[in-house]
């Protein structure tokens, strides 16, 4: 037996990983309140291997916020703002096509787009971006809209969810993003996001997404108000989701950045539980391909170390990122593909070039 292993006190949890058993809630439990990081990094790297080899992946992405208008407001969040407030922006989409424009001559595969939930923005606005971006960069893959946004264009449309995802999908939508889970938690989200589409919302939007062949991520926001226990069960309903669907292409955990949020009084997540967010989630999901440890919100040096703990995944060049900068996030808001090649190189991984649905360039 692994030596680190040994002596955490987890060798049950051990015996089933190596079994490739499937954990309880009360394993996920053990592991979040295990402090042996060094056990819980050594088994999540066993369950990497297997799925991913010695591969590591990243992408040359682009990331566009085309409105911080929302009418959510949730209490987390930073970068959302009512349109009369100070720093509230609306992009049109000349501007957006401009920033595709911009980054014609660098080899970026995916743009990735989110916004807030704008009450104004008509649901034309949203078609007409997905068809301009095209004319603009074809072979462009547009990973865009969380399920929340989806949601939200279903209601001012009249439409149903499923005719949404049809129409924009027709238009040039590839894949979905994985934010706006948040935690799933009642107790949380009458906290924190009291207005946001709930989390049976949320699952079923992206299992219909799933069924329409459009392929989405999974997100879970830590390190403020929940419980292990209740991120556990965050983690199972993904599980138990894409048992059903099998369409969900990797998952995310996303460090809490409270600088300029109402929950501003709250420290920001240690080194320690962001990697133990990336080995937990590593070892609960075992019917996810992908872990990513996004590099933006916990920095390029334990996103290299997170490699090592689960994270098969470094997300990619980014480029102009809003919504973790607006909290507080000291990191840059762009690296290099040589620094990102250079940082899974001295992990002693393989870095691997991927579009967004894991296709190796
Ligand atoms: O849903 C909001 C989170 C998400 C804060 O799918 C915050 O590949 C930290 O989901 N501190 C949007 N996080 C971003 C997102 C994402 C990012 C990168 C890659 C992918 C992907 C998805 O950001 C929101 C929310 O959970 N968020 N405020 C904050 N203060």
């Amino acid at each position: 037996m692994n030596q680190s292993i040994g002596d955490s006190g987890l060798d049950d949890i051990y015996k089933k990983i190596k079994k490739e058993e499937r954990l309880s809630f009360e394993d996920g439990v053990r592991l979040y309140r295990s402090n042996d990081i060094i056990a819980l990094g050594a088994m999540a790297d066993i369950v990497r291997r297997k799925k991913n080899g010695n591969k590591a992946y990243y992408i040359y992405n682009q990331h566009i916020n085309y409105s911080n208008i929302c009418i959510n407001l949730c209490r987390f969040c930073a970068f959302g703002r009512k349109r009369e407030a100070d720093g509230a922006y609306e992009m049109t989409i000349e501007e957006i096509c401009e920033k595709i424009r911009e980054r014609l001559n660098e080899p970026v595969s995916e743009v990735h787009i989110v916004g807030g939930l704008n009450p104004d923005l008509p649901y034309s606005y949203y078609i007409e971006m997905l068809k301009e971006i095209k004319k603009v960069r074809p072979s462009i893959h547009i990973q865009g809209f969380t399920v929340v946004e989806i949601a939200h264009l279903a209601d001012i449309s009249g439409k149903s969810v499923e005719k949404v995802l049809e129409e924009l999908a027709e238009a040039g939508l590839g894949s979905i993003p994985g934010g706006g889970a948040e935690v799933f938690s009642a107790r949380v989200r009458e906290k924190l996001c009291p207005k946001k589409l709930s989390p049976e919302g949320w699952i079923n939007t992206a299992k219909i997404s799933h069924r329409l062949g459009l392929r989405s991520n999974a997100t879970m926001l830590y390190g403020h108000i929940e419980t292990y226990e209740e991120r556990v069960e965050h983690l199972m309903a993904l599980r138990d989701a894409q048992d059903e669907t099998g369409g969900f292409l990797c998952f995310i955990p996303l460090a809490f950045h409270p600088g300029n949020t109402d929950l501003e009084s709250l420290s920001a997540t240690t080194g320690f539980d962001d990697l133990k967010n990336v080995a937990v989630a590593r070892l609960m999901l075992d019917n996810f391909d992908h872990i990513k440890a996004y590099w933006i919100m916990i920095g390029p040096k334990l996103a290299q170390i997170a490699l090592s703990f689960g994270a098969d995944d470094i997300d990619g060049t980014v480029i102009e990122e809003k919504i973790t900068h607006m909290a507080g996030a000291e990191t840059s808001e762009a690296l290099t593909e040589k620094e990102l090649r250079k940082l899974i190189r001295e992990a002693g991984r393989d870095p691997v070039k991927r579009d967004t649905l894991y296709n190796e360039l």
